[in-house]
């Protein structure tokens, strides 16, 4: 019996001695290494260029290729002698089709701040055609504001049409202007309720300026086309700023939809044949 007692009080001990050790061991355990997780995870290097006279050396990144449409690129501004990233930045884009007989611009959103947790720059353009038509070229304007210098990147752009249009434009029935409409959401539509976006642009100055346009209002109509139907519970996109107009379009099922637009202008139709077809997987 006491032989049992001092076997058990042994185990514990030992039992015991190994909790401080293993505990200690912890202790000396260098803390797990944090995985940087790097500002341009999910995006693909599209372009890259110096600005020539700014120190600094500019990449541009996006989820897809350059394509007709609203694409959001993430410009990379870094030192070009340390490869720092530049945090501090006032970027001017300047997108240029070359179009042989006549060149026209696009629509473009410069980066919203000038600062940057990690040198990345969030920031738009719409191309409104592809380089079968022409040549675009994409100036940035770089102001380092970290060493005072001003240069220019530019990036010789390939711009590729989507097997489905992103983009469409009329020509209002009550201003007579042209105005380009972009699909920014669904990305990829699902079956059930999809956020909507699109932005819209209006051209003037002969296509070298494209201010958005936030004056109109925007009713929308799904339709699935192969069956002739359409669905609840939509929501029309209402202007949220800087011509992106969001709501919410409900697919219920899966197959070929298309979503048919209506503009108004006041309460007149400015335009009512617009819309964007999509497939949904
Ligand atoms: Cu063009």
């Amino acid at each position: 019996m006491k032989m049992k007692k001092k076997f058990f009080h042994y185990i514990v001990l030992l039992v015991s001695v190994s909790l401080v050790l293993s505990a200690c061991k912890k202790d000396d355990d260098p803390a797990p290494t944090p995985v940087a997780t790097s500002p341009t995870a999910g995006l693909s290097l599209l372009s890259e260029a110096y600005a020539i006279g700014a120190g600094t050396k500019v990449e541009v990144w996006a989820q897809a290729s350059y394509f007709t449409g609203y694409n959001k690129l993430y410009l990379f501004l870094k030192d070009s002698v340390s490869g720092a990233a530049v945090k501090n930045a006032t970027i001017q884009l300047h997108p240029m089709m070359d179009m042989g007989t006549m060149m026209h611009s696009a629509p473009f959103e410069n980066p919203a701040s000038v600062l940057s947790s990690d040198g990345l720059y969030p920031c738009a353009v719409v191309f409104l055609m592809s380089s079968m038509g022409g040549t675009w070229t994409l100036d940035a304007t770089i102001t380092n504001n970290v060493n005072g210098l001003t240069g220019m990147a530019s990036f010789n752009v390939s711009v590729a049409d989507l097997s489905v249009s992103r983009i469409k434009s009329f020509i209002s029935s009550t201003s007579s202007e042209t105005l380009f409409v972009s699909l920014v959401k669904p990305a990829t539509p699902v079956v059930g309720m999809n956020d909507l976006e699109v932005v819209i642009h209006k051209k003037i100055n002969m296509g070298m300026e494209f201010p958005a346009d936030s004056s109109l209002t925007v009713e929308i109509s799904p339709l699935m086309v192969s069956m002739g139907h359409g669905s609840p519970n939509n929501v029309n996109p209402v202007h949220m700023g800087m011509g992106h107009y969001t709501g919410a379009v409900n697919y219920t099922m899966s197959g070929d939809w298309q979503i048919n637009f209506t503009f108004k202008d006041g309460g007149t139709i400015a335009n009512n044949t617009t819309f964007f077809e999509t497939i949904v997987p």
